[in-house]
């Protein structure tokens, strides 16, 4: 049977090879086609800008860049499924598109023949256009696997760099490389050593997008600090947030304050409670529930509206009796849920949000105690010390890297069990939404430093890395794969691609990713990633905490 729709970006893609159906996240094809022509646009669009650039002619590249940033964020797993939303935006990118060709056609800059150049954005033209897009259109494996590999990377960068423009931070080296890059995948004749190469610069932006990123967190709402987040709840009526934007979290307690709110945070908006301006607010009481694929059940128990600032959204039953409270922000939407757009100075009203919240009964509580999270860079800089001390004197043998996402497949318990099993003198570094499979397991401290430290969103994975250069500099060590330190990485969605391609940049050797290989990495760019950069995957945890812990 001819293929519905192609996608094979995220870990749970169908058969490990490809949704060819529906997408097991829910995704239809119609969407998927939509999410094709958007990307397509949006390659058409980056290589006009970078060829602008490169002839010198100025324009302004902030709408651009914005746009680009918002449709690719937009195509990543479970993050947008209202199809008018996604056609909205195929709108804007193509008028956006015209505007550059028209500056072209003026300032006599010569355009690369691909076909995302030439076309000429018809909307009766979207279905075929959004079907040629489909990414089996690169016959090659090997060329298709780099080429995926940079948009996902993208992707994820994308996603990083958004958020920080939400706090007026942006960088216009990380947009020139994006329309650099979105050029060379267009092009029907680039060839293995440059898309090589671009997959490896794709890297060292993806260090530069996060490090943007935490320079925009910090500067607004200061350094993650050590932190005790309670998982129980309180008696007011609540709002459930998820996704990552801090922004937005920031906008919903400002207004959400002295209304007799509480304000909880759901996933991977947890790290939210670390950072001193948004845990100064007495009514961000804690964090509900656990991982974005446990929603249905939490949802539903939390009795009141939920706001998803970015993915991961889970399709809801057409019976679920949330679906009439849930509102999106930003990139992510579903058709029915309420989309809250910001205004031109970025504010969001969230008063629909609040007066719903007025009329519904306080969260059920589904289990009571503690999180403990903070380990940001500079918390983890102010142990330094103590943390130095127990290498040197043994009480720490080694560091294990966990950071990365979490997922509903079941031999994701190899994390629980992999955590579980970890000798007692070994400390976890995690970050993202993988740690809910271990972070509720109390598994104690060494002289006084959890066992388990939480750096915050998947993102803020840059700051393991600014970690392990610390302790390179401290240590003395020649090369950061001298440090007792086992990169064991859980993946799922395109934000965990670019943290593995920043790792890779920044010269980390012999990192593992599970629960499996992603289905975009061919065999011959496996075969490079092994030779060049030791990639391997989780075997089982028995072997793998022989080989790589105890070694
Ligand atoms: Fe399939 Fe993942 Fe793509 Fe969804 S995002 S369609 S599950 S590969
Ligand atoms: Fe999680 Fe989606 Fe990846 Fe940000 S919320 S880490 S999966």
């Amino acid at each position: 049977m001819e293929n519905q729709m192609f996608c094979f970006q995220c870990q749970e893609t169908a058969k490990g090879t490809g949704c060819t159906v529906r997408g097991v996240c829910g995704k239809l094809p119609e969407t998927s086609r939509w999410q094709d022509l958007l990307l397509s646009v949006v390659r058409g669009v980056g290589t006009i800008g970078h060829a602008l650039s490169e002839a010198g002619v100025a324009y302004d590249k902030v709408p651009v860049g914005d746009m680009i940033v918002d449709a690719l964020f937009t195509t990543i797993t479970n993050a947008n499924f209202d199809d008018s939303a996604i056609l909205e935006k195929v709108d804007r990118a193509i008028a956006i598109k015209k505007q550059l060709l028209l500056i072209a056609k003026d300032k006599g800059v010569s355009l690369p023949d691909y076909q995302e150049v030439k076309w000429g954005g018809e909307k009766a033209d979207y279905r075929a256009e959004g079907d040629r897009e489909s990414i089996l259109r690169n016959e090659d494996a090997d060329l298709r696997s780099l080429k995926e590999l940079t948009v996902l990377g993208l992707k994820g960068m994308a996603a990083y760099y958004e958020h920080a423009s939400h706090l007026n931070q942006r960088n216009e080296a990380i947009i020139d490389f994006m329309m650099k890059a979105l050029g060379i995948i267009s092009d029907p004749s680039a060839d293995m050593d440059t898309l090589l190469a671009t997959v490896l610069e794709t890297g060292k932006f993806g260090v530069d997008a996060m490090a943007l990123l935490d320079k925009a967190n910090t500067t607004a709402y200061g350094n993650p600090e050590l932190t005790r987040v309670n998982i129980g709840v309180g008696k007011n009526p609540g709002i459930l947030i998820s996704g990552h934007d801090l922004r937005d979290i920031e906008q919903l307690l400002q207004q959400t304050e002295d209304t007799g709110i509480d304000v909880y945070t759901h996933s991977e908006m947890l790290p939210a409670h670390y950072y001193p301006q948004l845990k100064k607010y007495k009514h961000l009481v804690g964090n509900y529930g656990n991982a974005w694929w446990k929603q249905k059940e939490e949802f539903a128990s939390f009795n009141g509206p939920i706001v998803f600032t970015t993915n991961c959204i889970v399709p809801p039953s057409p019976s679920a009796n949330y679906k009439d409270r849930v509102f999106t922000t930003n990139a992510s939407g579903y058709p029915g849920w309420k989309h809250l757009k910001a205004d031109a100075n970025g504010r969001v009203d969230f008063s629909e949000v609040i007066e719903l919240a007025k009329t519904c009964e306080a969260p059920t509580e589904i289990e009571q105690g503690e999180i403990v999270g903070g380990f940001a860079h500079a918390q983890v800089f102010a142990l330094a010390d103590q943390v130095v001390e127990a290498v040197k004197s043994g009480a720490i043998k080694k560091f294990v890297v966990m950071s990365g996402c979490d997922g509903r497949m079941k031999d994701r318990n190899y994390y629980t069990d992999f955590a579980k099993a970890l000798p007692k003198d070994t400390v976890i570094l995690t970050s993202g939404c993988a740690k809910y499979k271990y972070n509720k397991l109390n598994l104690g401290d060494i002289n006084g430093i959890p066992r388990v430290l939480d750096a915050g969103q998947c993102n803020d994975s840059y700051s393991w890395a600014v970690v392990a250069l610390k302790l390179k500099e401290i240590f003395g060590a020649a090369d950061i794969n001298d440090l007792p330190i086992f990169f064991n990485i859980a993946w799922y969605e395109q934000k965990a691609v670019i943290v593995l391609l920043a790792l890779l940049h920044l010269g980390v050797k012999n990192i593992h990713i599970g629960p499996t290989l992603p289905a975009f990495v061919s065999e011959g760019v496996l075969k490079v990633l092994v030779e060049n950069f030791g990639l391997g995957t989780n075997a089982t945890v028995e072997e793998d905490i022989k080989n790589y812990v105890l070694a």
